[in-house]
């Protein structure tokens, strides 16, 4: 595969309201990203995404855009992010923005022409529809519960919303609307951006006619029908489109974020043949609760597929959490007992399998999942529109609240921890979300002090996958071991003579681990979370969420 630097880079995901407050308003905003450019630089780190800054009035925390030339103004103003734009350049990083371009904000200036009147010629720049017997136009279901439709009185029709009712979806069908987003994407990068994270791109093109959903699983009412808005032909239209008339003049990196893909429906997004993204976020392994036994299975399944599918024809990626889900330790390691080792073990994973990996704020330093006492205690939008849903069904309150605790989006929300100080540091106000209350134990200060800490882990390992000589960390084959063990994910990276073995238990167990289907003549320990006395390979015992990765000769 031809070298790019987006394919060497490792990236950090800022989620800008919790990342660090500079000015005691409780939210994190651009200064306080500013002043912590070192501490990510320190990590090794190359591209920063940024999760949306623009001007809004944050029913989805700025995925609700009213302004796409504006800033928040919580976060600050357009000459802070031109500042945090040059001293990112200047540490020779790299800065990627978060563009949301399904839907506006309802407060956005053509929403509100749009809903004006019928005859408004922004009528057409949203997706609207009269009432079918008296009620909504289909029986689509919205991301954040209920109908994907909602009344306007005044003009007596529905308007289509995927996601919450102040996020209306543009009309992409509407060459005008596409006219508008194509100017705004090239005023972006005219400013000197690196690139895009895509937000939920592949629904830009609804299905001819809105059919109705045939999906008739768990839900009332309503239905989510992926089949008639996700993966439409027009998406591959206009990302074509987009590639060839702007994305493809600029040395940038993109990648979008795409919901009920196939590895073959991603093929079609990532093959550098069809000239659309560099590189797409799949959501399979989001399905799996927990890597425990067979989910362990499934999880080194969807990794084969995907390299299968990808092999030659595109880039893949890698992420284990984000901004919308569980805290990976939480998740997929075991946040009580082996915090520490099983955090290591997942970054050993993120950072050797095949695609650029995505580290999400706070995961270098093991941050954990959060149990808020009360519904107040959330502001996620999805979360408590989910609570109040099931609770106006009859559903006992606690049992709902207990449900959606391990699957709040704001386990991943709750303000990075930087200190054992008040607020763990991140503000002298009072913090917009609650502090996890473990800051304490977990915090930045506590782990550049010690030599053990997750984040000199993540340190070592970054630098190690760096490394020229590492190359086929980055580019090697996929090359699955012990491909029906439970506990065990096992695999080698290789490139021409050049191998890496990676060993990664996954289990609270002690297991015996024996090489013989591979033959070697010597090998060499890189990289391990535990402490090791005896480096042979030929049996090693590992011990609970060991990670190993050795050169082999
Ligand atoms: O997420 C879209 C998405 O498919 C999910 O992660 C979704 O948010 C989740 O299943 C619902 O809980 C993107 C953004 O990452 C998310 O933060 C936004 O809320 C959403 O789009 C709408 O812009
Ligand atoms: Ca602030």
């Amino acid at each position: 595969m031809e070298r790019k630097w987006w394919k060497e880079a490792v990236v950090y995901q800022i989620y800008p309201r919790s990342f660090y407050d500079s000015n005691g308003d409780g939210i994190g905003d651009l200064r306080g990203i500013i002043q912590k450019l070192d501490y990510i630089k320190d990590l090794g780190v190359d591209v920063i995404w940024l999760c949306p800054i623009y001007k809004s009035p944050n029913a989805d925390n700025g995925y609700d855009i009213s302004d796409y030339y504006d800033i928040m103004d919580e976060f600050g103003t357009m000459e802070d992010f031109d500042e945090l734009l040059s001293e990112v350049h200047k540490r020779g990083m790299k800065l990627i923005m978060d563009l949301v371009i399904n839907h506006t904000s309802d407060e956005h200036p053509w929403f509100i022409e749009s809903r004006s009147s019928k005859d408004n010629p922004k009528r057409d720049y949203y997706i609207w529809r009269p009432p079918r017997d008296g009620k909504e136009p289909n029986n689509w279901r919205s991301f954040f519960h209920g109908s994907a439709w909602e009344w306007d009185e005044k003009t007596g029709e529905y308007y289509l919303h995927l996601f919450a009712k102040k996020q209306p979806d543009l009309n992409w069908k509407n060459p005008e609307v596409k006219k508008e987003i194509f100017k705004m994407i090239k005023w972006w990068l005219d400013k000197g951006i690196d690139g895009f994270r895509m937000d939920v791109i592949n629904l830009i093109g609804k299905a001819e006619g809105l059919p109705d959903g045939k999906n008739k699983d768990n839900f009332d009412d309503y239905v989510m029908a992926p089949e008639h808005w996700a993966n439409q032909p027009l998406v591959h239209e206009v990302l074509h489109e987009m590639n060839r008339q702007i994305l493809s003049k600029y040395d940038i990196m993109t990648v979008g974020e795409t919901p009920f893909v196939t590895p073959e429906i991603g093929a079609l997004y990532v093959n550098e043949d069809r000239e659309e993204l560099n590189m797409i976020f799949q959501f399979e392994h989001m399905d799996l609760p927990d890597f425990k036994d067979s989910n362990l299975l499934k999880f080194k399944k969807i990794q084969k597929k995907w390299y299968e599918a990808l092999k030659e024809k595109g880039w893949n990626s890698q992420y284990l959490n984000n901004h919308d889900q569980p805290r990976q330790v939480s998740r997929f390691g075991d946040d009580q007992n082996y915090r520490k080792e099983s955090a290591k073990l997942l970054a050993t994973m993120l950072l050797t399998l095949p695609g650029t990996p995505y580290i999400y704020q706070g995961e270098e330093i093991g941050m954990t999942n959060v149990k808020f006492s009360s519904i107040e205690e959330y502001n996620d939008i999805d979360t408590v529109n989910y609570y109040h849903e099931e609770v106006a069904k009859g559903r006992d309150p606690e049992e709902v609240l207990k449900e959606l605790m391990p699957k709040s989006r704001d386990n991943a929300r709750t303000p990075v921890q930087w200190t054992a100080g008040k607020n763990a540091g991140f503000t002298t106000g009072t913090p917009w979300l609650k502090v996890n209350p473990n800051y304490k134990q977990i915090n930045v200060e506590e782990a550049q002090k010690d030599p053990d800490s997750v984040l000199n882990y993540y340190k070592k390992l970054i630098r190690l996958r760096k490394r020229e000589e590492n190359l086929a960390l980055i580019y090697g084959n996929y090359i699955p071991l012990f491909e029906d063990h439970e506990k065990i994910y096992s695999y080698i990276r290789q490139l021409d003579n050049d191998r890496f073995l990676i060993i990664l238990n996954f289990s609270k167990e002690k297991l015996n681990f024996t090489l013989d289907e591979i033959p070697y003549k010597d090998y060499q320990l890189l990289i391990a979370n535990y402490p090791v006395q005896d480096e042979k390979l030929e049996q090693i015992k590992l011990r609970p969420y060991e990670a190993r990765i050795y050169r082999l000769r």
